[in-house]
């Protein structure tokens, strides 16, 4: 840690803490004489071109800087010799942001005011850069919401995975497959024309955005995974996390319920501002965006426990295998509230 301190320019006897709500990357708040900072290593065996990642943000930052001039865009801070990423040998790369003062993140959304804000600053995003050409941006992560890819993924790892462990969960299995419906609707979308590859964030949980004191949304941050993509990744993973009171960890499946306020709110607020950016096609599609995402999820899991958790951090041995769960009878609450959700005309 000293060495990557200093590399930045920060005294020695900063106070490092760790933040643990990420599950890929590890982040640390750092308390420095000149600051607060947030310093993160990235996990290179997920991004294994983390120079991607800042082209990206670099790219991004330049068009906003030069047509929204007051937008918040927290960007990385230069280290000492003027580069974005330090490159630590055997340790991995580190980055640093500034810690934005009197800003703060939540892990739970509690309220529907939350939830519409938070849709709102991910729609701006996409709305403000739809004059930015795509073709620009690196690809972080190949085939990251590729639904197609991630099916044959997870019916490799029924092949080829733990043996025991895919014995184990037959009936899990099932209850998947049969959803496999997801996968085709899907393909379906890819070979659409009026459906168009945006600027897409493709991480919106609530911990990624950022609160100020009266409670407003301000901005969002991590953009590890902003790449071309689908609208429906942004609006299906803030469903998949914030419908639910409680997270993708959560072992009591009793608590896992849908909110259909916030439902409301995250189409709501999205809408307000990528209203003039979605084609008409494409509005008939938010349900199929909570199913899509929540899909995906649960089938990601549920492949990375088969294939002996080499992907996401975990905490416990079955610690994939419950998020695998919860995932799915999320999916099943969700289904109980079809009819509803679809009467949302756009
Ligand atoms: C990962 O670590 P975190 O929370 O930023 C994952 C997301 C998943 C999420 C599930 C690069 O994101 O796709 O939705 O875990 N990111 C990557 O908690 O795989
Ligand atoms: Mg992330």
């Amino acid at each position: 840690m000293i060495t990557v301190l200093q590399a930045f320019g920060l005294s020695t006897d900063s106070v490092v803490e760790p933040i643990t709500s990420g599950i890929i990357n590890s982040t640390w708040k750092v308390k420095s004489e000149k600051g607060n900072y947030i310093l993160q290593r990235i996990n290179d065996l997920v991004f294994v071109n983390p120079e991607d990642i800042h082209e990206n943000i670099a790219a991004i930052a330049l068009y906003l800087k030069k047509n929204y001039q007051h937008y918040l865009f927290p960007a990385p801070i230069l280290s000492l010799e003027g580069s974005e990423l330090v490159h630590i040998l055997g340790k991995g790369y580190y980055r640093l942001f500034p810690f934005i003062v009197g800003t703060h993140t939540i892990n739970v959304v509690e309220n529907t005011k939350q939830a519409f804000e938070a849709a709102e600053q991910f729609g701006r995003f996409t709305a403000y850069l739809g004059g930015f050409d795509i073709t620009k941006l690196k690809v972080t992560i190949p085939h990251f919401h590729d639904l197609t890819f991630r099916y044959k993924q997870f019916q490799e790892s029924i092949q080829n995975g733990n043996a025991e462990r895919v014995k184990e969960e037959q009936s899990l299995i099932t209850r998947l497959v049969k959803l496999d419906y997801l996968v085709k609707q899907y393909g379906v979308i890819t070979q659409n024309p009026a459906f168009k590859k945006r600027v897409t964030h493709h991480d919106t949980k609530i911990s990624n955005v950022l609160f100020n004191e009266e409670n407003n949304a301000v901005c969002i941050i991590d953009l590890d995974t902003l790449m071309p993509g689908y609208f429906i990744s942004d609006v299906g993973d803030m469903m998949r996390t914030y419908l639910c009171p409680v997270s993708e960890n959560e072992e009591d499946l009793s608590k896992i319920v849908v909110r259909p306020s916030f439902y409301y709110a995250i189409v709501e607020g999205y809408y307000k501002e990528m209203k003039n950016e979605l084609t008409a096609e494409e509005k008939n599609y938010f349900f199929y965006a909570a199913q899509f995402m929540i899909y995906m999820q649960a089938i990601r899991f549920l492949t990375d426990y088969f294939n002996d958790d080499k992907y996401y951090q975990i905490g416990y041995k079955t610690h994939n295998l419950v998020r695998a769960i919860n995932q799915t009878v999320l999916f099943e609450r969700l289904m109980e509230h079809e009819v509803e959700f679809k009467k949302v005309k756009l």
